[in-house]
């Protein structure tokens, strides 16, 4: 099926226009990458810290300590896959992007896993799309499942 995809990373965040990104950029403005072992039991290959990345990535693109910060990540995968999670839920999640410095093969280019996530479904592999979503009404709301299928449209209802 049409899982094909070029290793292009979308992001959208409020404030900013979208851009694409990488696995091996996103690993680099991250600053620094460490086992995934080091975070998630019989986890594989290597990985960076999602909040590292992203505080760097606010700060590159312009976005100040006084900018809003996201209540929720949506990530959407090649397989159509997505996930919607509250920002506490993604402490301590990290993104694997090579293994034994090599481009994922499967679930590429990066895979989400977020620990202290409400459950393992929320590791989501293939992440084709990172979609910053504030929608303070909605803070606990948590989703995950083929596009579709799940509810989304709630949280994505402009403000
Ligand atoms: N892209 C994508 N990511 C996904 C899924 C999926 O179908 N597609 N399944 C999720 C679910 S429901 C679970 S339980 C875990 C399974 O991870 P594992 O294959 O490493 O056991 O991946 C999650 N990530
Ligand atoms: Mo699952």
């Amino acid at each position: 099926m049409g899982t094909m995809t070029n290793g292009a990373i979308r992001i959208e965040h409020p404030g900013t226009e979208p851009a694409l990104t990488s696995a091996e950029a996103m690993a680099g403005l991250a600053g620094s990458v460490f086992p995934l072992a080091k975070r998630i039991e019989d986890g594989i290959g290597e990985a960076f810290e999602f909040a590292k990345w992203y505080e760097a990535w606010r700060k590159l693109n312009g976005l100040g300590a006084d900018a809003p910060h996201p209540t929720h990540l949506k990530v959407e995968a090649a397989d159509t896959f997505e996930a919607i999670i509250p920002w506490e839920q993604l402490k301590d999640a990290a993104i694997q992007f090579s293994i034994g410095g090599k481009p994922l093969v499967k679930g590429g280019p990066v895979r989400l896993y977020a620990p202290n996530g409400s459950s393992a479904c929320l590791n989501v592999k293939s992440i084709v799309k990172f979609l910053f979503v504030m929608d303070i009404d909605h803070r606990d709301y948590v989703a995950y499942g083929f596009k579709n299928t799940v509810s989304t449209q709630e949280l994505l209802k402009k403000p």
